[in-house]
């Protein structure tokens, strides 16, 4: 085999040699490695090199205010994805639906207040007390199913609450004391990632004495303060216990009776009253938009699922033609991407499917650049000896000869183009090979190589490949692309 690897030192170092070590104990062991054979081997290689390359960006969190403008943007691109979704597989009658309502958001004038937490923390009795203010029509309340709760079908009343919680334009986030870890972790998603504006509601202050009251307010705040502003968390008693009453009578009878207290929510009605005044557009809205974002993702979901089918149906044509190609005239594992592994054709009519357009040229250096980020990665090598390994260890006792290059080629064909699909669908917007984004290729490869390399997988696809090899007799004509 002509091995003329152009890696960096580290990946043949101790990339490499792990590899190798892998390679070896696999071929003793094939059923006790699992699933996880030569994943270990390319994630060490493949994360050194990348390492080298460059250290990752963090993500920043997008802080910019909503405006009419942003909202109009994200409805804008909901719509032209359910366009793109109306061309390209059946109408989509129902994301239509959704996508008026959404413009209608614009005129709604009341607030739409989801009120959720634990199991009976007070939401119920804070809706109650809450209906009897008379905030005019401007707000409506309602309590969503408990979190927090640990049956499988109390989880789903979960995914329910943090549903009807995201549709809302505030959230009130019941407690009844210090926060759970549980608790905090699910406020940090709903402020921190969801941006979902909320107040922290601190219920049933009557079961504290007085002084304690303030501590726990306090630490309250303190420990949300990276979250929330101070004012944003509240003390209330929603339906404070009963108590006793005594009244001494002139004539010093006594008479006791036991009274409710009336709700105590004083500081969450006055906040709630600033924030629907200051605030109603904004949280509108932001609402909105939130809606807008998911619609879109939705019709992209359903668009990204057609196109792949459409994709793999191209992809498995190309990686027979590839193996047909390599079975007959067996070339040196590295000059399999050369000759046949990801040639521009496929990069073309995958583009294609994905509203990217490449001329020859562009789907050439895309092959290329594919090409030798593979040989870089060590997936190329790693790939040939995983299949000549399966091949070897199977019962497949007959095997003919130019069979490793043949299914070699066939299953770097299959993982390029999955990988190219992969990137494609994350590609916003059209891309041409200048601008073409190597390290997110390379990470795009590296993971559909990790999930493809289980072992069940590339037996599967060897047996498919060897059957097709040798039931249907090479046909040399199909090589040229
Ligand atoms: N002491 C006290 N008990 C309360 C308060 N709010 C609610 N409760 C009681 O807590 C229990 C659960 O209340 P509920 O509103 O049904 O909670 P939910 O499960 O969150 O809807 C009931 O027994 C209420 O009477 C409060 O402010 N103080
Ligand atoms: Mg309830």
């Amino acid at each position: 085999m002509a091995v003329q690897l152009r890696r960096p030192i580290l990946v043949g170092g101790v990339g490499l040699s792990f590899s190798l070590w892998i390679l070896q104990s696999w071929h003793h062991s094939i059923v006790q490695l699992g699933e996880y054979g030569i994943l270990g081997a390319i994630a060490v290689g493949g994360t050194l090199w990348l390492f080298q390359q460059k250290t990752p960006k963090r993500q920043s969190i997008d802080n910019s205010p909503v405006t009419r403008e942003t909202v109009e943007k994200a409805i804008a691109q909901a719509a032209s994805a359910i366009e793109r979704l109306a061309v390209e597989a059946k109408e989509p009658a129902q994301l239509r639906q959704q996508l008026i309502q959404l413009n209608k958001e614009f005129e709604r004038q009341e607030l739409r207040v989801a009120i959720i937490g634990g199991k009976a923390v007070g939401k119920t009795k804070l809706v109650q007390a809450l209906n009897q203010l008379s905030f005019g029509q401007q707000l409506t309340f309602q309590e969503t199913p408990a979190l927090f709760t640990s049956t499988d079908s109390d989880r789903q009343a979960e995914t329910t609450a943090l549903v009807q919680a995201n549709a809302a334009d505030l959230v009130l986030f019941v407690t009844n004391g210090d926060l759970t870890e549980t608790e905090f972790q699910t406020l940090q998603q709903l402020i921190a990632v969801n941006r979902q504006r909320t107040l922290l509601v601190f219920n049933k202050q009557d079961q504290h004495i007085a002084e304690e009251r303030a501590v726990v307010l306090h630490a309250l705040q303190q420990r949300m303060q990276t979250l929330l502003k101070p004012e944003d968390t509240v003390a209330i008693a929603a339906s404070p216990s009963e108590i006793k009453v005594r009244q001494h009578a002139v004539d010093g009878a006594i008479q006791e009776w036991r009274e409710q207290p009336a709700p105590a929510i004083e500081q969450l009605s006055d906040r709630l009253a600033t924030i629907a005044t200051q605030e109603r557009q904004q949280l509108i809205w932001a609402t909105t938009q939130r809606q807008a974002l998911a619609l879109k993702a939705e019709a992209k979901t359903l668009l990204n699922g057609v196109r792949r089918d459409r994709a793999i149906a191209i992809i498995e044509q190309y990686q027979w033609i590839a193996a047909a190609a390599a079975f007959a005239n067996p070339v040196p594992a590295l000059d399999l991407l050369a000759t046949a592994a990801i040639n521009a054709q496929l990069v073309t009519e995958l583009g294609a499917i994905y509203q990217q357009k490449f001329s020859l040229q562009q789907a050439q250096t895309v092959a290329g650049t594919m090409g030798s980020l593979m040989v870089k990665l060590g997936l190329v090598e790693l790939s040939t000896k995983a299949v000549s390994t399966v091949l070897k260890s199977n019962a497949v006792t007959f095997v003919a000869g130019g069979a490793v290059q043949g299914v070699s080629a066939a299953y770097l064909t299959h993982l390029a183009g999955l990988s190219l699909v992969e990137y494609f669908q994350s590609q916003e917007v059209a891309i041409d090979s200048e601008k073409l984004n190597l390290d997110k290729l390379s990470q795009t490869l590296q993971k559909v190589f990790q999930q493809n390399q289980q072992v069940t997988f590339l037996q599967g696809f060897v047996k498919q490949g060897v059957e097709r090899l040798l039931q249907k007799p090479p046909q040399p004509q199909l090589a040229e692309s």
